[in-house]
């Protein structure tokens, strides 16, 4: 329940127009917004040419080295620091990276060994390091006031925004004290156990208030998680298999990437100018880093595993070839892994941080042809993702089985100890207005969930925008949709559910893995650097 100090702390800016009315009026407004094909945010115009489409070749991210490996697992180091890159053809960029490079370095792992990241900060503000996906403890979580200082920074948190909880704003300083932040300086090491199904994780900056706009400058890389029972179906593999990290951007005249951040440095003072409260989005789509790549392929079948690091983008991705004809996307795994069975798509939705492993079968597509990877959510240049040249014949043993995994779980409703309800909305806090969960702003201070190791929920999420509600530690699966069955890309064990605009879900979950602090939020990141987080207790 709020308490009086979790609201008049809390000093939001304005949300202007359609959602402060929104949020005033409630569900009707919501619905009515459902009935509009609706983008959840503002796009910012970039000040430099941009390049036509389809001629940088597409960057894989380079695999990291362990520095050592033993029995008990592998132990990894990165370093957080500024680098420049050339994003776009003669552009020069100045990023916030993790080994110097956007994305950052991916890690491959195998399913129950342990991986040790050893994260130095070389940036100029404190960092937080999660795993997205990740089954980890929760001292290795990255929970948004477990900082890791960069030298020279004052101790936390006896300074504004340098603190354990939102900024103060533009108000009186106020420092919102977390007596359990665990603040480190310079180094930590993130342990990750990966006793989990093997999927696509990825790993991106998650500091308190400062989120959206860190992964922006660039604090983003893939972790993938590999296991002996998925390498034994014969999907295509090796260079038939590709990481696709979609992440839109803007830049400015200098050449930098533009954000409207309220605080440039992003120490002080959190949060975006008005029009960019619903989220920021880009006017450049990037796939691992370069602006609409095209990628050489062989006439066979590929397995692209697709990420949307977008910090409020969402897209509707459709394969279309040269002479029109849309390609299947077969997905064969969802947020947390391989489904049942494939699912097939002519369209497919794509939220910010969700993943799909899709097959996609290039071998009925006319040499020296293309198949466009469009979004139907974009308009102009936002239009076109990537493309693929289909650039020779070649040989191709992959299959798609019919069964793909036995391990799913089969959670029932009458499994469920208890029924919890979230609203996810806009709304009035005293002096200004937020994103919310059950009309709350996040403090770390409250208890929100608490749930037992082992307890089966149901979890009710209503929306007024797009939202889409990821869940730290565990995945879930999809019950329903605004009563009825889930969509067909709701399939399999999921990580983060996109509500649409005044929609209701019901997700089923077990809390199991490990005791400790975790949070569930919102991952249109500015919502959640407005205070659209909670935090679950595993008791
Ligand atoms: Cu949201």
């Amino acid at each position: 329940m709020p308490d009086g100090r979790g609201v008049t702390r809390r000093r939001m800016l304005g949300i202007g127009g359609a959602l402060g009315l929104m949020a005033a009026s409630g569900l009707s407004a919501s619905a009515a917004l459902a009935r509009r094909p609706s983008i959840t945010g503002a796009e910012l115009r970039s000040a430099v040419a941009l390049p036509p489409p389809f001629q940088a070749p597409l960057p894989i991210p380079a695999v990291l080295k362990p520095v050592s490996t033993s029995a008990e697992g592998d132990h990894y180091r990165i370093t957080q620091r500024e680098a420049r890159a050339e994003l776009l053809p003669g552009v020069t960029t100045p990023l916030w990276t993790y080994e110097g490079s956007f994305p950052g370095p991916t890690i491959e792992s195998r399913r129950g060994r342990p991986v040790t990241v050893t994260h130095r900060n070389e940036l100029p503000v404190p960092t937080v390091v999660h795993l997205h996906g990740g089954r980890t403890p929760a001292a290795s979580d990255g929970y948004p006031t477990d900082l890791v200082l960069p030298a020279g920074w004052p101790d936390a948190p006896t300074q504004p925004g340098h603190g354990s909880g939102h900024g103060s704003g533009h108000g009186a300083p106020h420092v919102m004290h977390d007596p359990r932040a665990v603040v480190t300086r310079l180094t930590r090491d993130y342990t990750f156990p990966l006793d989990q199904r093997a999927t696509l994780l990825w790993y991106h900056d998650h500091r308190m208030d400062f989120t959206a706009p860190a992964i922006w400058r660039g604090l983003a890389g893939l972790h993938i998680v590999r296991d002996d029972a998925e390498d034994a179906l014969g999907l295509p593999a090796g260079p038939r298999e590709l990481p696709l990290m979609i992440a839109d951007r803007a830049f400015a005249a200098d050449g930098s990437l533009a954000y409207p951040s309220l605080d440039p440095t992003l120490r002080e003072r959190p949060g975006v100018h008005e029009p960019y409260l619903g989220g920021v989005l880009g006017d450049v789509i990037l796939v691992n880093g370069a602006p609409w790549p095209v990628h050489e392929a062989d006439a066979a079948r590929y397995r692209l595993r697709i990420l949307n690091a977008s910090n409020a983008r969402h897209y509707e991705l459709e394969a279309v070839t040269d002479d029109g004809r849309r390609l299947d996307l077969v997905q064969i795994g969802a947020d947390q892994g391989l489904l049942a069975t494939p699912v097939t798509h002519r369209l497919l939705p794509i939220a910010p941080a969700e993943r799909y492993d899709v097959i996609i079968d290039f071998s009925g597509v006319p040499i020296g042809s293309r198949v466009r990877l469009l979004n139907r959510l974009g308009s102009g240049r936002t239009r076109e993702v990537m493309a693929f040249r289909v650039a020779r014949r070649a040989a191709d043993d992959s299959t798609i089985p019919r069964t793909l995994a036995t391990d799913l779980p089969a959670w029932r409703r009458t499994d469920a100890v208890r029924v919890r309800d979230f609203s996810f909305r806009a709304g009035r806090l005293h002096g200004g207005h937020g994103w919310l969960i059950g009309g709350l702003p996040f403090d770390p201070a409250r208890s929100d969930v608490t749930t037992r190791l082992g307890d089966v929920e149901v979890w009710r999420l209503i929306a007024d925008v797009h939202h889409p509600i990821h869940l730290h530690l565990v995945g879930f699966q999809v019950l329903s949709r605004s009563g009825r069955p889930p969509l067909p890309h709701d399939a399999g064990l999921k990580d983060t559910i996109s509500l649409r605009p005044g929609e209701a879900a019901e997700i089923i979950t077990r809390f199991d893995g490990y005791r400790g602090r975790y949070l569930f939020h919102c991952h249109n990141a500015e919502h959640e650097d407005m205070a659209m987080m909670a935090n679950l207790e595993i008791i």
